[in-house]
Order: structure tokens, then sequence, then C-alpha cells
């Protein structure tokens, strides 16, 4: 099974992701804590993203597409992943179609997480307060919100014309949140 978590930056994508991924028995990828890693380990990926990320911008397409394209060939994504921060552009949703369609799979379901912005930023601005990570700060999540809705958010129809998206409200209790996206995911 092929699953993707889609919302805006601080929706509870990786939060949700972990748990969701357990729970169908799937590995879990995140583009951005794969980057992070990068960015740590100081490897030319991280110094090729670094600067993108701290300023709230996307990483290019080609260098993320290669990434993905390396997992999905991998003996780890062969029988299914759940994807958490990727795809966030139509061309990144484009290449993992072909990826998949070489494989004889596709994209099943596409959790769309919605939260209100407010709260998007609180917790953003939260985790800031407790983890310290250097794209939380009001400056570039203003920045990830606008990428969000003009780079990501057309990927909405991109998946609906497939019929694969799951609306599933982000709002409130984490466990309350799990369980409908659980059921989304089921139907
Ligand atoms: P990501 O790591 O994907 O970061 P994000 O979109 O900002 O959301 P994140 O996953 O951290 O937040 P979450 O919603 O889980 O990307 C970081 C950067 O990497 C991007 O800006 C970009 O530069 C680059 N990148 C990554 N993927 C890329 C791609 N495909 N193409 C190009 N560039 C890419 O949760 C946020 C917080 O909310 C957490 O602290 C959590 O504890 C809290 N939270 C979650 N659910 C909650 C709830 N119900 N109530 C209260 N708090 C909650």
């Amino acid at each position: 099974m092929y699953v993707m978590i889609l919302g805006a930056p601080g929706s509870g994508k990786g939060t949700q992701g972990k748990l969701l991924a357990a729970q169908l028995g799937i590995p879990q990828i995140s583009t951005g804590d794969l980057l992070r890693a990068a960015v740590r380990d100081g490897t030319p990926l991280g110094k090729q993203a670094k600067g993108y990320m701290d300023q709230g911008l996307l990483v290019p397409d080609d260098i993320i597409i290669g990434l993905i394209r390396e997992i999905l060939d991998s003996e780890a994504g062969r029988g299914g992943v759940l994807m958490d921060g990727f795809p966030r552009t139509v061309p990144q949703a484009e290449a993992v179609d072909r990826i998949l369609a070489a494989k004889h799979a596709r994209v099943d379901h596409v959790a769309l997480l919605e939260v209100d912005e407010q709260e998007l930023v609180r917790r953003l601005l939260d985790r800031a307060a407790k983890e310290g990570r250097s794209d939380d700060n009001l400056q570039s999540i203003r920045q990830r919100l606008r990428v969000f809705h003009e780079q990501t958010a057309p990927l909405i129809a991109f998946y609906d014309q497939q019929g694969v998206v799951r609306r599933v409200p982000g709002m409130g209790d984490i466990d309350a949140i799990q369980q409908r996206l659980r059921k989304a995911v089921a139907a």
C-alpha cells in the first residue's frame, strides 16, 4: 500500500504518519527527516538542502525525486510505504506516479490533514520553544505557509482527479485525529 500524508507545515504529518505507518505495518518515510539527518551529518545532500530549508523554501525537485526513487527502488520500499511531506509539488507527484507505474503500483490514498492557520503557527512556535528547529521561526513559518498554498495545495486537485484524496479534520486530540485517519484510509 502506498499512502501519502499531505498538509500544511504544522498540520501533524510527522506525528500522525508515524502512528499510521506502525498500524499499517509499512515503513514511514519523511523527506523532512531525511533532509534534516543529511544536514546534521554534513553530507553533500545536506549541504545543498540547508539554505533552502532555513529560508522556508522547498528543496529543488530533482534532488528530492532522486532521493525518493532510491527509497522506492530499495528492498524497504517494495511492499508499500507511507510518505509524509512528500510529494510537495506537481512534478514530484508526477514523478512518483511514473516510478510506481513501473512497478505496477499506484498511490492508494492521500490523506489531507486540515488545520486552521492560527493553530499551525501556534504548534510550530511551540515546537520552536521546545526543540529549537532552525526553520521554526516566524519568518520561515510564514514563508513555508506561502509555499504550501502556492506549490503544494495544487496537489489536492491533482489527486482529486485520481479519486484518492481523503480529507481528515486535523484539529484536536492526537489520538482522535489518528482514529479518523485510520478510518479514512480503510474506506
Ligand atoms: P517537514 O519536515 O515536512 O516539515 P513541515 O512541513 O514544516 O511539517 P512537520 O512535519 O515538521 O510538522 P508536523 O505537521 O508533523 O519539512 C521541512 C522542510 O524540508 C521544508 O520546509 C522543505 O524545505 C524541506 N522538504 C521536505 N520535504 C520536501 C519535499 N518533498 N520537497 C522539497 N522540499 C522538502 O507537526 C508540527 C508540530 O505540531 C509538532 O511539534 C507536533 O508535535 C505538533 N502537533 C502535531 N499534531 C498536533 C495536535 N493534534 N495538537 C497539538 N500539536 C500537534
